[in-house]
């Protein structure tokens, strides 16, 4: 049976596309600087950012530890939010591996950060004190139900922040969904982070890796780390290659995915002993719960699905994740349905 993989976009595969442009990809010792194709790759991420320089690595979790590494020393501060992926879903790298000590302030429904807690969590310049150095943002939010941020709360947030001498950077996994679904450039809503991460494994379906961007000098710093953290990769060109098809073709697509959750979400608000979390879908995350009267766990709805052909992943107590990406298309959405439909029947 054809599986629909609901799970996230993480489990996207990539297009025949990028497997020609694998195999054909021109390599060489990116450690040394010479591969080619990962040279270029970075350079289009940059380009699209908006930023000086890219850096190729192996996740977004990689470039999300090497991006707050490269901010903060030892015992300094981020600040982060409680529900953001890096605090989350990181397995807590950033003070693991750097010694960075986290302030976790609540995100908004919306998944934003209000200035006043930001501000209020700012230390003074007293010794009992770590020094907070880092402001951390995500867009699209995916704890928050894969909600966008705009320019302007970007722009704020980033002013804000520098005018207090703190850096910021971006976690952006789905920075392209968060433009496409507002119809701006990725540019814009990098422009005033020093440094940003986005995927290009997620719903832009190239096998693996992540770009960080920034200044030239703070990729030069990038670069140590990632060493440091054994992610150099040598003849990454092979990965890359996929990477610059994922810029060049997936990006504008997006929308596709983010409307096909929206007939999801449509579809799935007519099914009884369903309750959709108010708003849902921002962009390519449709989130639920079942409702008091459906008498089943958390894992026996999934299990229940699973035998008709649907996977879907689980956010809390019986609350659910479901993301549409490329793989994921109209008769996958109607199947989707129906499964639900024959499951809550
Ligand atoms: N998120 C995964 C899971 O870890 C939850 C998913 O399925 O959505 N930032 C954000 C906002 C993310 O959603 C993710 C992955 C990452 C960073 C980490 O990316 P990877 O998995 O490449 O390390």
């Amino acid at each position: 049976m054809e599986l629909i993989d609901l799970r996230s976009d993480t489990v996207t595969q990539p297009t025949p596309e990028m497997r020609e442009a694998m195999a054909r990809a021109e390599v060489g010792d990116d450690v040394y600087g010479e591969d080619p194709t990962v040279n270029r790759l970075q350079e289009m991420a940059a380009e699209r950012l908006g930023k000086e320089a890219g850096l190729f690595v192996a996740s977004g979790t990689m470039g999300n530890l090497i991006g707050i590494l490269s901010h903060c020393q030892r015992g300094d501060e981020a600040i982060v939010g409680k529900r953001n992926h890096v605090f989350l879903h990181e397995a807590g790298g950033l003070s693991v591996l750097g010694g960075v000590h986290s302030c976790q302030l609540p995100n908004q429904p919306d998944g934003s950060l209000r200035l006043e807690d930001v501000a209020a969590a700012i230390r003074s310049d007293d010794p009992h004190e770590p020094v907070t150095r880092l402001l951390c943002l995500e867009n699209t939010h995916n704890a928050c139900g894969g909600v966008y941020q705009t320019p302007d709360y970007t722009r704020q947030m980033a002013e804000f922040a520098h005018a207090r001498g703190l850096s910021v950077h971006l976690d952006g996994a789905r920075l392209f969904n968060a433009a496409v679904a507002q119809a701006v450039a990725a540019k814009d809503l990098a422009g005033p982070a020093d440094s940003v991460t986005f995927c290009l494994s997620k719903g832009l379906c190239a096998p693996v890796g992540s770009v960080l961007c920034g200044s030239k000098a703070f990729i030069g710093k990038a670069q140590r780390l990632r060493k440091l953290l054994g992610g150099g990769m040598r003849q990454a060109g092979i990965l890359a290659a996929a990477g610059i098809i994922a810029l060049e073709q997936m990006t504008g697509r997006l929308a596709q995915d983010h409307a096909r959750a929206k007939t999801l979400a449509d579809g799935l608000r007519q099914v009884p002993g369903l309750a959709l979390d108010p708003g849902t879908p921002a962009t390519n995350m449709v989130f639920l719960a079942l409702t008091a009267d459906m008498k089943c766990t958390t894992e026996e709805f999934i299990e229940r699905l699973k035998e008709f052909g649907v996977l879907v992943g689980a956010t809390g107590e019986r609350h659910y994740r479901l993301v549409t990406h490329y793989w994921i298309d109209d008769a996958g959405v109607d199947k989707a349905i129906t499964a639900f439909r024959s499951v809550l029947r």
